[in-house]
């Protein structure tokens, strides 16, 4: 009996393969491409220490370009993103841009990123989790509060960053991402505070992130002034914010998350709730159609539908997600003297102009 389910789990296995490699040869899947030099030992020792190291030259300019155009005409447009006229100094964001739109998708599949992160974590395996979009134009007087990421994610383990890429100058008066260094040592978990303080994530037991802010000079601030292409290589355990952008300048930024291997499915209270179906079970390695492998190569199976066309949001799990935000943020106004927030765009109250996300 147990030779014969072995036989059959076998030969389900190899025409598993045999499949996802006839779908990678139509899909023509290659690995992504390397970066254009090699990340120095100097610069994984930083991240290693600080959490943090900004990295230039590493991109082609023709990914560079197509985000920057990319960007650009969402933050012309952002009507686009969420459906509905947004106020031109509104901090603007989404994230799991790669199942709408194929710039995103090709970024996050050909680009160097997965390469980066792959040698930063020292990881074989390489998965995405997530792109995000930032746009802070000129005038936008929201301020990212600080706080790190990995307690936004129902994710375990410690191989996971974000690669933050800048898509014009940045520099401290126009909202440069600032760290602190050494953070992601800590051995500290903080609630996950967005700049909209959204209620439903603030749900938690964790303690607050400390008020960095107030006391500035406590702490080991760096920063760095940055060009098209440059980006920010960050551990998830790293604390982060940004202040307002008080210049006359735009800032663009497109984020990449990324896992190894010690990562794993944790779903949990006062994370940020999944919008497509990914077949994860609780424990689970990342994989699937919302997690999917990038390095040693990408998977045809994984990429599934979204090699043809967008993926929009499953609307059963987005209509959960509102209702999860809104009974929360009831329980909050219930349970406080708050004032009430104004009703935003898209129905959702928020405390600020902060960007709509998954997270
Ligand atoms: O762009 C910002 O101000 C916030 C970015 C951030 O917090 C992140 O990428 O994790």
């Amino acid at each position: 009996m147990r030779a014969q389910r072995d036989v059959r789990l076998f030969w389900a296995a190899v025409r598993a393969c045999d499949m996802d490699e006839q779908m990678d040869r139509c899909a023509n899947l290659t690995p992504p491409v390397p970066p254009l030099r090699a990340i120095s030992a100097a610069e994984i020792a930083r991240f290693n220490a600080d959490g943090v190291v900004c990295l230039r030259g590493l991109f082609q300019v023709r990914w560079v370009e197509a985000l920057a155009r990319f960007v650009e005409q969402i933050a012309r447009d952002p009507a686009q993103l969420r459906g509905a006229a947004v106020p031109p100094t509104t901090f603007l964001g989404d994230s799991f841009l790669w199942k709408t739109f194929d710039e995103c998708r090709d970024f996050a599949y050909g680009s160097p990123a997965a390469h980066i992160a792959q040698q930063l974590l020292g990881s074989q395996r390489i998965n995405l989790l997530f792109d995000q979009l930032f746009v802070k134009p000129a005038g936008c007087a929201v301020a990212t509060p600080w706080h790190h990421d990995h307690t936004f994610w129902p994710l375990s383990g410690t191989q996971i960053m974000t690669i933050w890429m800048a898509l014009g100058d940045i520099k401290s008066d126009n909202s440069a991402l600032e760290f602190v260094r050494g953070s992601h040592r800590w051995g500290k978990r903080y609630k996950a505070v967005r700049p909209d303080r959204l209620a439903y994530l603030l749900e938690s037991a964790l303690d607050d992130p400390p008020d960095v802010e107030a006391r500035r000079s406590d702490y080991d601030i760096v920063s760095w002034d940055m060009e098209p292409g440059d980006v920010l290589a960050f551990d998830a355990f790293v604390l982060h914010g940004s202040p307002a952008n008080h210049s006359i300048v735009s800032r663009h930024a497109f984020a990449t998350r990324w896992a190894g291997d010690d990562v794993r499915f944790a779903p949990g209270p006062a994370t940020m709730p999944l919008n497509w179906r990914h077949g994860l079970r609780p424990g689970s390695p990342l994989g699937g159609p919302l997690f999917p492998q990038i390095l040693p190569r990408p998977l045809a199976h994984e990429l599934g539908s979204r090699a043809y066309g967008p993926e929009p949001r499953d609307p059963e799990l987005l209509a959960a997600t509102r209702r999860l935000y809104q009974e929360a943020e009831l329980r909050q106004r219930k349970g406080s003297d708050a004032k009430q927030a104004p009703v935003g765009a898209d129905g959702s109250r928020f405390r600020g102009e902060a960007p709509a996300s998954d997270e």
